[in-house]
């Protein structure tokens, strides 16, 4: 028999939150895998978005932004990301170009150094910044021998962003593809609406609230008109409701509507949604919901 020809590589993407990691997955995808705001700490537990192309898959795995934490749920997101470049072949750092290399940037690095790992490095948001201030980032990199290799992009636009994937798929290891061609995500679908809601939220709603949430399909039935999605959006107290429901229920209704939508261009089909809120003050304590995300309780 003569040996398989196949390749298969699991990317860690890694960086500060906010850096536009889920930005890049979902543009090197090619779809959206992942939610994407403005706001810190959106993506809180790992998400597969999958590349297939000849005979090569890479599994790039978008992780939660690394950052100092401070409850179980933010001690939880944080390890999952470091997790993950363990358990991969390959890790991308990502950098914002406006940011820099701050404290923050410093401490991953010099992590990633601690436990000899070779990293890609995609300095994201090049759009945002002056070339002057471009060359005295890249000047510094350079001097780190372990970033192997260095692309300026820009996720937002797709500057770049094709060497990176070229890059990318070239540098798989040998290997049987762990997952069936044609599919953009590992991620259920009824747990991809529930992201699409969560980012609706974060839209939405101002400040903190978006942290004091959380949002479950508790039902996810296709039929001959389309999909019907059942979701309780979950928060810690009782005055979070009303502004949640917002006057007279025009929030919601406002949420509702951007996340139906969002799913019916997502999936491509009729989707009826409704949505529920439900106050359960400890669900940032309950296990069996980490466990669901697949993020460690105990972390
Ligand atoms: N101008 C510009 N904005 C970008 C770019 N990439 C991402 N963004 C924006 O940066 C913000 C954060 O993007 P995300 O992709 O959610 O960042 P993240 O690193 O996944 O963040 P966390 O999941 O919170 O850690 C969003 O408002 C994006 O639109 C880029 O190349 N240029
Ligand atoms: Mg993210």
């Amino acid at each position: 028999m003569l040996p398989s020809s196949k390749r298969f590589s699991f990317v860690a993407i890694l960086g500060a939150t906010n850096a536009g990691k889920s930005t890049l997955v979902n543009r090197l995808v090619g779809q959206k895998v992942s939610i994407v705001s403005p706001k810190v700490q959106t993506t809180r537990s790992r998400i597969r978005g999958l590349i297939n192309e000849g005979d090569t898959q890479l599994a790039l795995v978008d992780t939660p932004g690394i950052f100092a934490p401070h409850r179980r749920l933010d001690r939880a997101m944080v390890a999952s990301a470091w997790t993950e470049v363990d358990d991969s072949d390959k890790c991308l750092l990502v950098l914002d170009a406006k940011k820099g290399i701050t404290e923050e940037e410093e401490k991953i690095i010099q992590k990633l150094q601690k436990n000899k790992v070779k990293f890609i490095v995609a300095v994201n948001k090049t759009d945002m910044v002056k070339p002057e201030k471009m060359a005295v980032l890249l000047a510094k990199l350079n001097e780190i021998k372990e970033a192997e290799s260095i692309f300026c992009i820009s996720a937002l636009n797709g500057e770049n962003v094709k060497e990176l994937k070229d890059y990318l798929i070239k540098s798989a290891s040998k290997g049987e593809w762990m997952f069936p061609d044609g599919l953009a995500s590992d991620l259920p679908e009824s747990l991809y609406c529930a992201e699409i809601t969560r980012e609706k939220l974060f839209m939405y709603l101002r400040q903190e609230l978006p942290y004091q949430l959380t949002v479950e399909t508790v039902r996810f039935t296709r039929g001959k008109s389309g999909l019907t999605v059942e979701q309780n959006i979950v928060v810690t107290k009782q005055a979070y409701r009303p502004i949640i429901l917002g006057n007279k229920g025009t929030m919601i209704k406002k949420i509702g509507e951007a996340a139906r939508k969002e799913m019916i261009k997502q999936l491509g089909c009729p989707v009826r949604l409704f949505l529920f809120v439900q106050v359960k003050e400890n669900w940032t304590e309950d296990k069996a919901r980490f466990q669901t995300w697949g993020l460690d309780f105990n972390a």
